[in-house]
């Protein structure tokens, strides 16, 4: 062989073996290159990643911009709720709820209903002074009313909303109009009205501080999900808000109790207090324990940024006061994206 062939099949193996190696690199790599947004990235294992959002904001344009760029789904933050969606019996506010359902629905976003039958911010007409009677067909036909105006529209309502109370035995519930009046049943009262009035969206139970998967409060939730799943009492979804400190070490395990019983799990109001490394950190193990169960089906953090938080003193959400990424979103991004996930969970231990 001459020199000059010799160098030419040099060339043709070298070139057989960057092929190779290519060939290799896309056969090991991804369908796709990683996701620039966090609703995009959420979107690649099926999942959703939302913000509350306000009407009031809707005004500012880097506001909206930031929505709309990075989150495929969105809670209303408060325009939804009993007090200011029906301020008066029986007439009906829906113009700052449908601007955000609107624009939502024109983005493809998926919206959560926030929240039917909740004790705070409720109008001044439901109170202690009305009959059992009274109450219970003011909360259906609250129910029926606002679950048939967006029929159609809302991928899961907060049908009860921070119904257990935060002391007591396991199980106990809040003392509120509702329990007063209507007693322990009146939890499922509101899921079997929000089922016949529709019976196409999901319906949760929503709460704080059941994020501990021992934690009393959480025990008495899962006890409740899973007697209605016992006794066939309509309820498909568990919301752990996760206003944060810290997740506690356990908050997979306890994704993966609920998921365990039959519902889907939702992270559904997510802030942590905190900046820089040890915010990124927690926020990214809350992302990873939602990964690693199959049924936690998305997170949606309580606000787009931190000048806007109901604690924004804690500044405790991905975007700061002037819409820069912080560290923390840095970090749920690469967790959306496949980074470093533990091996999936389907379930979880059931407790005896
Ligand atoms: O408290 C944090 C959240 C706990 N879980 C249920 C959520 O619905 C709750 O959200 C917050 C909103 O972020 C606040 O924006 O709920 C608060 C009321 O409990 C909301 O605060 C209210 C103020 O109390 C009102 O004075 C104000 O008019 O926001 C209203 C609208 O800005």
């Amino acid at each position: 062989m001459s020199e000059k062939h010799k160098l030419a099949s040099g060339a043709r193996a070298l070139l057989a073996g960057a092929i190779g190696v290519l060939t290799a690199l896309a056969v090991t790599t991804p369908a796709g290159a990683a996701a620039g947004t966090l609703g995009a990235a959420a979107a690649q294992s099926g999942r959703y990643f939302g913000a509350a959002v306000a009407a009031g904001h809707l005004g500012e344009s880097a506001y909206v911009t930031t929505w709309d760029r990075e989150f495929n789904a969105v809670t209303p933050e408060n325009e939804m709720k009993w007090g200011p969606i029906e301020p008066s019996r029986g007439s009906f506010n829906w113009g700052p709820a449908d601007q955000i359902a609107n624009h939502a629905m024109s983005k493809g976003m998926k919206i959560r209903g926030h929240t039917l039958v909740w004790h705070s911010q409720l109008p001044g007409w439901v109170n202690g002074n009305m009959s059992a009677g009274d109450l219970r067909s003011a909360m259906i036909n609250h129910i029926n009313q606002v679950m048939g105006h967006y029929k159609g529209k809302i991928y899961a309502w907060d049908v009860v909303n921070e119904a257990f109370a935060d002391g007591g035995a396991v199980g106990t519930l809040r003392n509120s109009v509702f329990t007063q009046k209507l007693g322990n049943g009146f939890i499922e009262e509101a899921f079997r009205a929000a089922r016949a009035a529709d019976p196409n969206v999901k319906l949760c139970y929503n709460d704080y501080n059941i994020d501990d998967a021992n934690a009393s409060k959480t025990r008495g939730v899962y006890n409740m999900v899973r007697d209605f799943k016992a006794r066939g009492v309509p309820i498909d979804c568990v919301g752990l808000q996760s206003h944060f400190g810290n997740p506690p070490a356990n908050y997979r395990q306890n994704i993966a109790q609920f998921a365990a019983l039959g519902v889907d799990v939702q992270i559904t109001e997510l802030d942590i207090g905190g900046s820089g490394s040890a915010q990124a950190d927690a926020y990214r193990r809350v992302t990873q324990a939602c990964m690693a169960v199959s049924r936690c089906t998305g997170i949606t953090v309580w606000g787009v940024t931190d000048k806007y938080s109901w604690r924004s003193g804690d500044t405790p959400l991905l975007f700061d006061g002037n819409y820069n990424k912080k560290p923390a979103y840095n970090a749920v991004l690469n967790i959306l994206n496949g980074g470093s996930t533990p091996p999936p969970m389907g379930g979880g231990t059931i407790r005896s």
